[in-house]
């Protein structure tokens, strides 16, 4: 059994983390097999919506710590440079919309690759761990970088040093994701979401994107000349041209992600 299961339908990309008997905590080959759908998924146009997840119980426990101590570990040196850091690198430049629908518990590196994705919804059972500070280890996978942006330093500063477990409903609370849905329908409706972005212009979405990267780091003066490159660019789409088009004609738009 692949330790990810992949399949396209209907313009998505589904991407199951699947060693569920580890929680789906990555080994060498699972980081390498995900870098390389997140490239199946970058260069397959029909993609227009990437909807990963985790089987079983767990989204993912982070680095798989039986792997640490087995035969022919992974080095210190390569772990993040080969393993985690081109997922969130991936997942930050992809220029389609990532949803991550957290079904159980995320720590570690799973924690934190979760919360890189673009809308991150939660079952009502899931919780996040920033699990490193456990074990003697920093938080990675970009985790330093976004959870102080999106929950504060305060806050972040704290549950990295203590490794605190949040519950999905108290991470909704406090802006570390986007929603929570009761553990019976969270299939369905976490799927709906990424049943809407599928069918919304791929190109503005790309580039909505791409000025929230830029806003990290920009000035405001930065910031809006962004904004004016990028809107320029989504003027020039297909789908900004079906947009207006349907609306004056007061139909519902068809969107090509062109
Ligand atoms: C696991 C794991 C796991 C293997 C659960 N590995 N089996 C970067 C730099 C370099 C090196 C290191 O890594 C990194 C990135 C990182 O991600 S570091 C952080 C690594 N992750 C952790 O420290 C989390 C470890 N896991 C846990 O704290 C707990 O398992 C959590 C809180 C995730 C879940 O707790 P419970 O719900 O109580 O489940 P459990 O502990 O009983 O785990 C269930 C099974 O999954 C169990 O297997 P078993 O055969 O005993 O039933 C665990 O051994 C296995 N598992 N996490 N990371």
């Amino acid at each position: 059994m692949s330790s990810i299961l992949f399949e396209v339908k209907n313009n998505i990309a589904l991407i199951t983390l699947n060693r569920p008997e580890k929680f789906n905590a990555f080994n060498r080959e699972m980081a390498l097999l995900l870098q390389n759908i997140l490239d199946q998924c970058t260069t397959d146009d029909a993609i227009r919506a990437i909807y990963l997840t985790g089987s079983g119980k767990a989204f993912c426990a982070g680095q798989d710590l039986g792997e640490l101590v087995g035969e022919n570990p992974p080095g210190f040196e390569v772990i993040l440079a080969e393993h985690y850091n081109p997922i969130v690198s991936r997942i930050r430049l992809i220029e389609k919309p990532v949803i991550c629908a957290v079904n159980g518990v995320a720590a570690g590196a799973g924690a934190n690759i979760a919360l890189a994705c673009d809308v991150v919804v939660a079952s009502s059972s899931a919780a996040f761990i920033q699990a490193f500070s456990k074990i003697g280890l920093i938080p990675d996978s970009g985790g330093t970088f976004t959870l102080p942006r999106l929950i504060g330093f305060a806050k972040a500063s704290a549950l990295m040093m203590l490794g605190d477990k949040v519950n999905a409903t108290e991470a909704e609370r406090i802006g570390m994701i986007y929603k929570v849905f009761p553990d019976e329908t969270f299939a369905t409706e976490s799927f709906k979401i990424a049943e809407t972005l599928s069918q919304m212009p791929t190109k503005g979405l790309a580039y909505t994107k791409a000025a929230l990267n830029a806003s990290f780091n920009n000035s405001l003066e930065e910031q809006l000349l962004k904004e004016d490159e990028l809107q320029y660019k989504a003027a020039h789409t297909y789908d900004y041209n079906e947009g207006v088009k349907a609306f004056i004609e007061k139909r519902v738009p068809v969107f090509k992600g062109e």
